[in-house]
Formats: C-alpha cells, structure tokens, sequence
C-alpha cells in the first residue's frame, strides 16, 4: 500500500483553495436571510510563541461546521484576524529596542502560516490586525462617538496599579488582587483617567443575557460581575449638625437593629463630623486606609479596622443615638459609600461589633415570635438569613419580605428614604500608561478644555518613540514626544496638548466582528448593507477566560452602536460555545515549566494537518477538557490512511458491477445512510467525536469489498470533507470530478433507510430488569412473549414460581409476573 502522501497532499490543496478564492464570502443576494451563518473564531494575539494546540481545537471546530454548512447550501462568513495591541511586544520592545510594529508583523505572520497550514477556510481578503492604522482609524472613531455620547469621561480616581507593568488596570484584569498579566500585587494609585460609562448599559447587559444562546456558567458569571443588588437608600440625621448621613441597605428591614454606623475613609462627611478630639485618630487611620486595595478592604478574613469620628446619628425608626465609626470595609465606590451595621444579621458588622465591643440587637428571629417571648439577650451567632420581626417596635412578628416592603413604603412616605438598585459593575478604567495601543483621539486646550479630535484628522497614528520603557510616573512613552504632544486645538486653533494615554488591548477586540464584515471600506466601519446581511453573529467559538472580559465590553460597545442605529441587533454574538482546555498526556495544564507543551508544526509535520484536524475533534466533545493522547493521535492517522487505501481500490459504478449481492447491498444501504444522518446529525450539532466514530466504523465496512462501488464511496469521501479537507479533496479529484468538493452537496438519507429496524427489547420479572434482547421493529405480542419467556437469563427467575400474567409492550418491553 501507498504512503498517504498528506505531505504533498496538503500544500496542493491549500494552494488550490488560496488561488481559487474558494471560500471568499459575498454579499449574494440570492441567499435568504435564514441560509446566511456568520460563524467566528476569537481571534488570536501573536504571541512570539506562535500557534499552541489549543488555538487549532476551537478553529477547526468552526472550520468543520462552515464547510458542512456550505456544502447544505448556506453562505457562510468565516474570516480570520489579529488582535494585535498588547503588552508583550511592548516589554519585547523595552529589552530589545525592536518596534513593537515589527514583531507584531513578525508574529502575525509566523501565525497565518501557521493557521493557514491547518486548511482552515477563511476569507483571508477579510483578514484584520487591531493594530494597522485603517483598522484602529475606526476604533478611535466608536471612542468619539463614546465621547459625544458622555459615555467616555476623564476623571482622577484611585484605580488598580501594576507595579511591575507600570499601568493602570481595570477591574477586570484583577485576578485574587494581583495583575492578570504578570501576577504581581496590584496597589492603588491615584491618576488621570479616561474611564467609560459601563454602568449606564448595566441593566440592559443584564436583562439582555435572556436573548442568547450561550453556555449558562459564561452568562451566570456576567450576571454575578454585573451584581445587581435591590434594597433602600435611607437618610438618618447627625446628631448636633446640619447634615444628614445616606446609606444603602439590602435589609431595611433590619433598621432597628442597626447599632452603629460607618463611613469609607473617603467619604465627604468625615472631615466634617470628625470631632477634635478623635482628628489625631481619624486622620492617621485615613493615611493607612488610602494604601490598601478594594480587595484587601473587603476581604472577609481580615482583622476589621476602624476609628470612632465621635459624631452620633439618630436612627429614623426610633430615635435612638448611634455611633459613626470610620472603616475600610465599607468601599466609597459602592452604594452611598456609608452603611448602618446590624452586628445581629451581617457577619461584617458582627465581626467589627466584636472587635470594637459594640451593642449587638437582634431583630429578626428564625420562627414567628411567640407573645411574651424574650429577644432582649445579646445573640450567640449571626444570622444572616430570612425570618420575623423582632425587638422591631409596630413591626414585630412581619416576615422579613413583607417588612422590607413595608418599611420602604413608610421611608418614603416620611420622605427620608426610597427604594434603590445598586449593581457592582463599575465604570470601565479605559486607559492604559504605555506605548503599544491605540491612541486617544483627544487633545487638551489650555482654553476649550478637553477636545475629540476631528474625524478628518483620524486615524491619529502612533509616533515612533526612542525609548518604550514606562516611566512610571503615571504618564504614557507618548508624553515624552514633544512634536507629538504639542499641537493646535482643533475648536479654537490655540496651544493645546494630545491625550499620551493609550487604550487598552480589550479596545480592538470590542467590534472587530464588525470590522470583517466590510474590512477596506474606509468610508465607514462597515456598510448598513454588510451589516444588515450578516450580523448577528451566529455561532461564536472560544475559551472561557473571556467570559467577563472581552464578552462583556464588546456586548457593551455593540449596544452604544446599537442605540446609535449603527447596527441592527441589540446582541453581537447570538450562540455562544466554549470549548474546553487540551491538556498535556499527564492531564495538566500544558506549559513550557511542566515540558509538557505539544507543538502543531511537529504534529504537522510528522502526521499531517488532516491528522491533527481529526484528532483534536476525536478527543472528545468539544466542550470538555481532556488530555493529548498521542496514541489517540496515531489511531487518528491510521483511520486516515485506511481512506487513503480504500481511494486506492478498484471502483465500479454500481454495487452489481462491484460484483455486490442484492442481500449484501441491501444491508450496506441501510449502513449507509444511517451514518449518514449520523454524521449529518452530529455534525449540525458540533458533536464532532460522534460523527468521527461513525464514518470510521461505515470506512471499515467498505474496507472488507474487493471493488468500491461509488455510490457507497461518494458519500463518505464528501462526509470526511469538512474534517480531513486535503485529503477528501485529493480523494474526490481521483473520483474524476474537476471542482473542489466543498461545492458539492452534502449527502442525504433516505429516513426510512437510516430508521432503526431493531430495537432492545428490556425484560422485566415483577418489574426488575433481569434481561434484554434485540428483535426487529414491531414484532408480534406474541413473539415478543414467546422470545422473553424463552431466554436462559429469565428461565432461571420464573423456576418454582406461577406465572400470573405477562405486560407486555410493544418494541420496548416484556414484564412477567410471578407468584
Ligand atoms: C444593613 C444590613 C443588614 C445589610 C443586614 C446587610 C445585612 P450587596 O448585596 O452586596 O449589595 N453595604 C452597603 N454599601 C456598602 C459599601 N459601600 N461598602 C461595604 N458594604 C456596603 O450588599 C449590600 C449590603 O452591604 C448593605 O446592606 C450594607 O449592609 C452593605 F442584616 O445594610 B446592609
Ligand atoms: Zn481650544
């Protein structure tokens, strides 16, 4: 037998592709709307690594489906692009002095061979890089719309700063209080900053995850960061001043309960309540509050800290005189900034009312208070969940439910409270301090103030600098570029100085979806036709890190878009699969430090791309996580060069000429087109493993014939075809036909061939399953009887004993009762 020859196989048919423009996607208008799929890949960031296994996993599971699509009459956009901002080639350019551009070109390029070696089916006219001017040109031009919108603000905020990437983070790039990056401990720093509005789109990023078709953890995550939180803003007076104290409260059902107050360090009132006596304290315990993050504040382990400001309020329910503490527990940026505690029903509270030995009120019990019962003791544990009233004044004996109505109801009457909504998400920290990003298309006029540049002066290109290195100081490479820096206001022609911030690498990745579907226009991001004939988004495939970062923000950007009636659909990505991690053969996470790492170009090499393709998908379903086997892999191959040798085999036109008989053809028909509406099935689904098993056991049937008749050969070369291309391509030219074969039309089956004409048939002895058989579909009761009381397995339950009746039902079961 002849070597499948994928080593020459393989180039042949990637050229074919590429010179034919095979997959070019065009906006033909014969395709009705429900036979368009726009199908993406998350794109990757080059990294100088190149492609690892885990990129050609995601990608040839979109590959697979667009050319089984295509091949079921559907016009399919499926490009390829480049997400190419990032730190990396920066840090590369800091040691070595070389462009960040250069070695993002570099790599670029490294990564579409790479990806083009893989046979995937892009529309490589359509590829994007965030990096190149005419793409980021239209980044800068959504921030202006930003701008005008006031969703994009300058603002001096205390923000997450890397020490060691010498940058300003946002929330979403903490990970257990250390930078996402490079892991080293984030602090807060105090800097200019854009930020972007996030929050005002928080309902509707909220509400709007209902309309997608995505996996539950991506969307129960989102809604956990977005953190909705309903309760009661209420307003208590300060004793002896004219102010008043506002905090929120999930649980104003606890206001009686409340035996102290606290302020953030940061909040307004404490300079002002503060009394002399307590300044000395208050303001030390200040200075150290300032240099913790949010996340050291608020975690739970930590010892509670705080200081008395020596001011009391008065509690709206009764009138009782509380203290207000200062802590660090309680953030600025959440809520007003100021709770009431109830030590009682909040274990923060309870755990600060311990350490500073503060009164403890309980004021919710676990059953409905008896009369005459006694809550006056202090109590034993906190309790934080639902219950009744107690120690509540009028209120005693309400379920916590209807009190919280109640009482929000009666705030507001007396006009000291109302209702409220609070959600975690925060604003967007959207600049970043160094070099290698787009530039903010913004100057600062000493006399207009801040000003968006105009959209004939886009792109503003980045200028080439000396020295990469961040200084540090909180001010971008950028502002050291004195010709740069320095210009004229575009409103008033005076002095003025360009924005040195940079965006951050989420920035490209918010609508490069957008940006494939019309990517030379340079009128506008994208045509209303390009965008009214592909978007959503139907299928979207990528891995799980993104769940709350790049899926957030984009969702985010896409409803600005939206509400500007720049796109047609509230959502970018209807359906969304993640698929699982590849592991290295020890089941760990592979990295270079575990050696563990698999390299596609050596798999390529030595097995072919076809291979790799066919193997990743054999592993196991697409969502799952599970380890590289290569002798998984070389069964693959095997699998491979069996389709190779069978193309080898004499054909004849038809199953007699193959000299096939009728009883024989009869049952490889009905094989085959029950692997066809399995494969058909399977692979409309994404179940990629399945459908591989059953063309591989139809693949050893055909193995056994002496002649290949084509009408049982046909079928599986074009089956294959999404899965192992090269190779079906090859097989299908020797088949005599002249075009590639993803122009052919899937194969269909004859329903009634593909149906099942066996069925298990379970018997049961009073009720407990004691055997099976298999029996042709809808066998008579009484053969079905006969057979069951026939078998050994049930001969033996049945000895000694009466049979007082058999159940039975028909192509499914047979239960005897004995007694
Ligand atoms: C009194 C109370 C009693 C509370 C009780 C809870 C239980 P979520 O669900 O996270 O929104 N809180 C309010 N603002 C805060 C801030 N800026 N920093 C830290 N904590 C703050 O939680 C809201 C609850 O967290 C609020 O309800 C408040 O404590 C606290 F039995 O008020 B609660
Ligand atoms: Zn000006």
């Amino acid at each position: 037998m002849a070597k499948y020859p994928f080593d020459t196989i393989e180039p042949k048919w990637q050229k074919y592709w590429e010179e034919h423009k095979t997959f070019k996607a065009v906006e033909d208008p014969a395709f009705p709307k429900e036979k368009r799929q726009y199908v993406l890949d998350m794109f990757p960031y080059p990294s100088a690594q190149g492609l690892h296994v885990g990129h050609p996993e995601g990608y040839t599971a979109t590959d697979i489906y667009c050319r089984y699509l295509r091949m079921n009459g559907f016009n399919v956009l499926h490009p390829m692009g480049f997400d190419a901002f990032g730190l990396p080639a920066e840090n590369y350019a800091i040691k070595t002095g070389t462009h960040p551009a250069t070695t993002t070109r570099a790599n670029i390029d490294k990564f579409r061979t790479q990806i083009k070696a893989l046979g995937f089916s892009y529309d490589w006219d359509r590829e994007v890089s965030t990096c190149e001017a005419d793409y980021y040109k239209w980044t800068q031009w959504i921030f202006l719309k930003l701008f005008e919108k006031g969703l994009a603000y300058e603002a001096e905020t205390p923000i997450n700063w890397c020490p060691s990437c010498k940058t300003g983070l946002a929330n979403e790039e903490v990970k257990d209080g250390a930078c996402d990056r490079c892991g080293t401990k984030v602090t807060r720093k105090r800097i200019r900053q854009w930020i972007l509005k996030i929050t005002a789109y928080a309902e509707r990023l909220l509400e709007d995850l209902d309309l997608l078709d995505w996996p539950e953890p991506v969307k129960l995550m989102q809604r956990n960061w977005i953190g909705k939180s309903e309760g009661a803003n209420v307003i208590f007076k300060i004793d002896g001043h004219d102010a008043e104290l506002e905090i929120y409260t999930t649980r104003p059902d606890t206001l009686f309960g409340a035996t102290y107050m606290v302020l953030a360090p940061e909040h307004p009132l404490v300079p002002k309540i503060t009394t002399a006596e307590q300044k000395a304290a208050v303001e030390a315990y200040l200075d150290a509050a300032a240099k913790k993050s949010d996340l050291e504040r608020t975690d739970l382990a930590k010892e509670k800290t705080g200081v008395f400001s020596g001011a009391y309020a008065l509690n709206p329910v009764n009138g009782k005189k509380i203290p207000i503490w200062i802590a660090d527990y309680v953030l600025i940026s959440y809520g007003t900034g100021a709770i009431m505690a109830v030590p009682a029903h909040d274990e923060r509270d309870w755990d600060f009312a311990k350490a500073f030995n503060l009164p403890i009120i309980q004021v919710v019990a676990g059953e409905p208070p008896a009369i005459g019962k006694d809550y006056s003791q202090t109590p034993e544990t906190c309790t934080t969940a639902d219950g009744w009233a107690v120690n509540s004044g009028p209120f005693d004996g309400t379920p916590t439910a209807e009190f919280k109505q109640k009482i929000i109801g009666w705030l507001e009457e007396k006009g000291i409270g109302k209702r409220a909504v609070n959600y975690k998400l925060r604003d967007w920290i959207f600049s970043r301090q160094r070099y290698w990003g787009e530039p903010i298309p913004i100057v600062h006029c000493e006399s207009c103030g801040i000003v968006p540049l105009p959209e004939d002066q886009l792109p503003l290109t980045l200028p080439d600098v000396q020295s990469y290195a961040p200084t540090g100081t909180g001010e971008s490479p950028l502002a050291g570029i004195t010709d740069w820096v320095n210009t004229t206001c575009p409103k008033c022609g005076g002095k003025a100085k360009r924005e040195t911030n940079t965006m951050p690498q989420w920035a490209g990745s918010c609508w490069y979806y957008l940006r494939y579907l019309d990517p030379h226009n340079d009128k506008e991001f994208a045509s209303k036709k390009a965008i009214e004939y592909w978007m959503p988004v139907d299928l979207y495939v990528g891995g799980t890190e993104h769940a709350v970062l790049h899926l957030l923000y984009s969702r985010f950007w896409h409803k600005v878009l939206y509400d500007l009636g720049l796109v047609n659909s509230k959502e970018p990505f209807q359906r969304l699969v993640n698929q699982g991690m590849i592991l290295g053969e020890d089941g760990q996470k592979m990295s270079k430090s575990r050696g563990n790492v698999i390299n596609p170009d050596d798999i390529i090499r030595d097995y072919g791309a076809d291979s790799m393709r066919v193997y990743e998908m054999f592993m196991g379903p697409l969502e799952v996580s599970k380890p590289w086997a290569t002798a998984g892999l070389v069964g693959v191959s095997r699998f491979l060069e069996r389709l190779w040798a069978l193309g080898e085999k004499p054909l004849a036109d038809t199953p007699e000429a193959a000299g096939i008989s009728s009883d024989q053809k009869t049952e490889l028909l009905r094989i085959l087109h029950k692997t066809i509406k399995k494969v058909t099935d399977d692979t409309s689904t994404l179940n990629f493993n399945t459908a591989i098993s059953a063309m591989m056991v139809y693949s050893s049937e055909l193995a056994k014939l002496e002649k290949l008749p084509r009408p049982f050969w046909e079928p599986l070369v074009q089956m294959v075809s999404p899965y192992a291309p090269h190779l079906a391509e090859e097989l299908w030219e020797k088949l005599g036909y002249k075009e590639s074969i993803s122009k052919s039309q899937w194969p269909q089956y004859d329903a009634s061939l593909a149906a099942d004409n066996e069925v298990t048939i379970v018997v049961q002895v009073n009720g407990k399953i004691r055997d099976k058989f298999t029996a042709p579909i809808g066998i008579s009761k009484a053969e079905l009887e006969k057979t069951a009381l026939n078998l050994p397995g049930i001969q033996k339950w049945l000895e000694g004993l009466t049979i007082a009746k058999v159940i039975s039902v028909p192509d499914k079961l047979v239960n005897i009762v004995v007694k």
